[in-house]
C-alpha cells in the first residue's frame, strides 16, 4: 500500500548551511549595490526598467526565494521524468544527509533572476541528473552540471526554475565563443556584459559554500 511507498520529494539538491546562507545573502546584496552605482550598469538599466532614465532598486527587483540551495533533481513528488530512478539511484541512497563543500564561481544576473553558479567536483557530478541540461536546451552540447546555480532572486512573477535556464543561455554564449564586455574589475572579480540585462561576476577567488545533500517535500 502507499504507506510502504517512498515518498518522492518536490526536489533533491544542497542546502546551504545556514550561516553561510547569510553570508551568501550579503555578498549578493554588495555586489548589486556596486552595480548599481556603475555607469556601465546605468548604460543598461533600460534592459531591467524597459525604459530609459527609469530607477531601478535592484535589492527590491529580485524577490527572495527562501532557503538557499542548489537544485539537483526537480521531482515534483514523481511527476517529473526520471524522478523515481533518481530517487532509488545508489549514489543518491549513500549520499543522502551527508554534507559537502560547494565550489562558487560565479554571481549572474539577468532581468529575470539572480543566481551564483555552481562549479561542481567529479564526486558532485554523481549526484547530478544525467539530461539535466539537454532538457532545457535540447540543441545544443553544454557541459553535464553546467546548469547547476544557487537561485538568489526572482524579479516578479518568475519561477526560479528561470535562473537555470538564464545560466545556460550565458553558458551557451560563452561556448559560441562570446566574450562579451569587459566592464570592470571589481573587488570580488572581473565583470562582464553580455548584452540584454545578462552580466556576470567571475569571482576572483571561488567561494566554498558548506552545504547538505536532501531533499524538500515542501
Ligand atoms: P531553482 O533550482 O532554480 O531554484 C522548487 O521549485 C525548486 O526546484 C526551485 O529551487 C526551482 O528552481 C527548482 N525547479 C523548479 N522547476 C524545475 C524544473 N523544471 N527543473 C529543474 N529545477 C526546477
Amino acid at each position: 500500500g502507499p504507506l510502504e511507498e517512498t515518498a518522492i520529494p518536490l526536489f533533491f539538491g544542497w542546502f546551504l548551511c545556514p550561516s553561510f546562507q547569510e553570508k551568501l545573502k550579503s555578498m549578493a546584496k554588495d555586489f548589486l549595490k556596486t552595480l548599481a552605482g556603475l555607469e556601465a550598469f546605468k548604460k543598461h538599466l533600460s534592459d531591467f526598467t524597459g525604459e530609459a532614465e527609469k530607477e531601478v532598486d535592484l535589492e527590491k527587483f529580485f524577490q527572495d526565494k527562501g532557503m538557499l540551495h542548489c537544485t539537483t533533481k526537480f521531482c515534483d513528488y514523481g511527476k517529473a521524468e526520471g524522478s523515481k530512478e533518481y530517487a532509488e539511484q545508489q549514489s543518491v541512497k549513500d549520499r543522502y544527509g551527508n554534507m559537502s563543500e560547494l565550489t562558487l564561481s560565479a554571481l549572474f544576473l539577468t532581468p529575470r533572476t539572480l543566481g551564483a553558479r555552481v562549479s561542481l567536483s567529479e564526486e558532485q557530478l554523481q549526484l547530478w541528473p544525467t539530461g539535466a541540461e539537454k532538457e532545457a536546451v535540447p540543441d545544443a552540447n553544454l557541459p553535464i552540471g553546467s546548469r547547476a546555480h544557487v537561485t538568489l532572486g526572482c524579479a516578479e512573477g518568475v519561477e526560479p526554475v528561470q535562473t537555470g535556464l538564464d545560466l545556460l543561455e550565458l553558458v551557451q554564449l560563452q561556448q559560441q565563443g562570446q566574450e562579451g564586455e569587459q566592464v570592470e574589475d571589481l573587488e570580488l572579480g572581473s565583470l562582464t556584459y553580455y548584452g540584454k540585462g545578462m552580466w556576470v561576476l567571475s569571482l576572483k577567488e571561488p567561494t566554498v559554500a558548506p552545504a547538505c545533500f536532501s531533499s524538500y517535500y515542501g
